[in-house]
């Protein structure tokens, strides 16, 4: 768990710091085995104003960094479902 939270705290320092920049951490509770995690970043990467997609298998967490001049969470949760994975923000944005 410890280990989680470092990754996490690690992504969100090291992530480029520009004024439109956000991370958010989104809940995909439908994902089931190794091959989701694949197709669910694969939606999140191809929406335009995605900068970087962590998925977190265990803890059914995507952690997305996007530029909110060009996408919103909706789009992204909208991506998600679209391709088979509703999910749901967790709380984490920054
Ligand atoms: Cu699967």
């Amino acid at each position: 768990m410890k280990k989680l939270f470092a990754a996490l705290a690690w992504t969100v320092l090291t992530a480029p710091v520009w004024a439109a920049s956000k991370t958010v951490t989104l809940s995909v509770p439908t994902m089931d085995c190794p091959v989701c995690p694949i197709t669910v970043k694969k939606a999140l990467t191809k929406v335009p104003g995605v900068s970087q997609t962590e998925v977190n298998f265990d803890q059914r967490l995507v952690t997305v960094t996007f530029d909110d001049s060009r996408t919103s969470i909706e789009a992204l949760t909208r991506a998600t479902k679209d391709a088979g994975y509703p999910s749901k923000m967790t709380g984490n944005t920054k």
